[in-house]
């Protein structure tokens, strides 16, 4: 235990783990706080912990006839989302982090951050707090200790992971756990008033050690910079995990389909931001007597079982959902997880004590508390929740949840869906010919960006896997990685999709309605995997007849669906020369599996041309 004078709670008849405690003594030695909190994951520590948050003005607690035992925190606004251009990789090499990371040699970044780290926590509790990503006790699961200064992240990641004695009992004294250091760098001297949202903003720092499997993030105490057990962790650190170990971690919603006959199939889906990967994991299927259930909607953890299928879990327990746009017409099942216990960040506060954000309700509210704490009605000209204002709610309120969602064996899963915005050539579905073209389909993810994402209007970004921001190592051996899996013996893999609901008209109308229909793809992706509905082949893969996607009752212009489900091969020739592109930032790393997909791809167009 600590070995300074300072005050430390410990948990009762917590078992001891040297490495841990030394950790632990360590940290402290360097930031000081006042006190250490070891937490134990129960009611009364989250009880507490908002308790605080209320005391020190960081959390308004809600109308509790509108919204029981819930808040509402505002951040600064110099901290309201993930930072990517001060996300780093430190790898040993710079070619470990590879061309789409942020590199800086770990020595010289550890004694960047234990300049800041020195003395950090100074007049602050620092609370530890043990967390298991993946049900208690599950092979898949893994083990991180958060070391944080911020009372809004540990009851936080009350919400959002399984925190406390259990995953010590688990852990005993011997066990691997990932290390992770937070702090939001605001010591406080003795009788210096105390902030309702403390940052360094000129100092924020999300840095990786993956061969060391440690976390250092100073300076912001938003979202994903400060809640490590999410993409710090169960995405960066995991992936490089996963590599070494033989499994695969992704950004990756998992839902499970039922049929009306009442059989079940897995699938998960990476979509790059503002595609509805949320949305689409809690989705109410608009075709009679199909359902659809929830496992996860952001992270997938998938590991072979004994006869060689892929079973998933999610590693979460929670949603950190973004609220604008999210309705009752939207996603039901998210509005209706949010109705109590949850945590609301940056929205705006109605004048009865409930939270709003645009695109909840049809009629915009005359008047509400905006997320800067200013009035606002709807001639105000901004935003009234900021754009990244998020929800907070355990997974275990969603109606739609599935009752195994949280099985230790995970889920077997049967398709795997890559999908992006795009407004042209992309259509609606297509099925990979095998899994190394499915992996060609995932690496070349692209999505057209849209204000919310960057503020610039349809430009091409092109995201791998969705995983982008998150893959923790250089994403060419991470392809390799993808086509090692495809490789393994007796290996019976799940079959790959693509998707775009986007696809527009020459109007530029969307062509997809959306929303629940999407359960018509899903139904058409689940009956492929049965081998039950045909499909065509075309030179970019397996797409379906106009008559065997169901349209039934949805009154579409077959013209429209024609559109969705065409292959405009000159489209795809000017496509191929980008595609390219994209694959040469890869270098030497790029699998030769991806460039022969590219080749094959091109020869199968030309043929095709008339
Ligand atoms: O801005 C943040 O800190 C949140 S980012 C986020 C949160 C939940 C799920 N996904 C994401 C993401 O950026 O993919
Ligand atoms: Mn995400």
């Amino acid at each position: 235990m600590a070995t300074t004078t300072m005050e430390v709670e410990t948990v009762a008849g917590m078992p001891r783990h040297a490495r841990l405690e030394r950790w632990v003594d360590e940290i402290a030695e360097m930031c000081k706080p006042k006190r250490i909190h070891w937490c134990d994951g129960s009611k009364e520590e989250y009880d507490t912990l908002v308790r605080l948050l209320v005391l020190i003005g960081t959390a308004m607690p809600l109308n509790p006839e509108k919204r029981p035992n819930s808040y509402l925190v505002r951040s600064d606004p110099a901290d309201v989302a993930r930072v990517e251009d001060q996300t780093f990789i430190c790898s040993r090499s710079k070619e470990g982090a590879g061309p789409t990371n942020n590199w800086e040699d770990p020595e010289k970044m550890k004694t960047t951050l234990r300049g800041l780290f020195n003395g950090c926590m100074a007049g602050r509790t620092m609370y530890v707090i043990p967390y298991s990503l993946g049900p208690i006790g599950s092979h898949i699961a893994k083990i991180g200790v958060e070391i944080t200064d911020s009372p809004y992240v540990a009851a936080s990641m009350h919400i959002m992971s399984r925190v406390g004695v259990h995953v010590l009992d688990v852990l005993g004294g011997e066990g691997e756990f990932v290390r992770g250091l937070h702090s939001i760098g605001s010591p406080l001297a003795p009788n210096q008033p105390n902030k309702p949202w403390n940052c360094d903003a000129e100092h924020k720092y999300i840095s990786h050690f993956p061969e060391d499997r440690e976390i250092w993030s100073y300076g912001s105490g938003y979202g994903g910079n400060a809640l490590l057990a999410k993409k710090c962790h169960a995405l960066r650190i995991a992936s490089v995990q996963a590599r070494d170990e033989g499994w695969m971690a992704e950004h990756m919603l998992i839902l499970k389909m039922i049929s009306p006959q009442g059989q079940a199939k897995y699938m998960t889906g990476a979509f790059p931001s503002a595609c509805g990967k949320t949305n689409l994991s809690m989705l109410i299927p608009t075709i009679p007597g199909w359902k659809v259930e929830t496992i996860g909607d952001d992270i997938a953890w998938m590991k072979f079982g004994p006869d060689g299928r892929l079973y998933a879990i999610n590693p979460e327990y929670g949603f950190f959902g973004v609220a604008p746009g999210t309705s009752m017409k939207s996603n039901a099942n998210a509005m209706l997880s949010v109705t109590k216990n949850a945590i609301f960040t940056n929205c705006a506060m109605t004048w009865d004590g409930d939270v709003w954000w645009e695109g909840m309700t049809e009629e915009r509210p005359p008047k509400v508390v905006d997320w800067l704490r200013r009035t606002w009605n709807p001639q105000s000209g901004r935003p009234a929740a900021h754009p990244n204002a998020r929800f907070t709610a355990a997974a275990s309120q969603c109606p739609s949840i599935a009752p195994e969602w949280e099985d230790p064996k995970g889920v077997p899963i049967d398709a795997i869906m890559f999908g992006g915005r795009r407004a042209g050539i992309v259509p609606l579905v297509t099925e990979a010919f095998n899994w190394q073209h499915g992996t060609f389909l995932g690496a070349t993810v692209s999505s057209e960006t849209t204000a919310a994402i960057t503020g610039k209007v349809g430009q091409l970004r092109r995201d791998p896997m969705a995983m982008l921001a998150f893959c923790g190592y250089n994403m060419g051996d991470y392809f390799s990685h993808w086509l090692k899996i495809g490789k393994r013996p007796g290996a019976k893999l799940p079959k790959i999709f693509y998707i775009n609901w986007f696809r527009q008209d020459q109007s530029g109308k969307f062509l997809w309605p959306g929303f629940g229909e999407n359960s018509r793809v899903l139904k058409w992706i689940f009956e492929r995997c049965d081998g039950k509905v045909h499909a065509k082949e075309t030179p970019i893969g397996r797409i379906p007849e106009v008559a065997d996607l169901d349209t039934s009752g949805l009154n579409m212009q077959t013209a429209h669906v024609e559109q969705l489900l065409s292959v405009d091969v000159d489209g795809w020739l000017a496509e191929l020369p980008r595609i390219r592109e994209h694959f040469a930032h890869f270098g030497a790393q790029l699998p030769e599996g991806l460039s022969s997909e590219a080749k094959a791809l091109e020869e199968r167009l030309l043929a095709a041309k008339p």
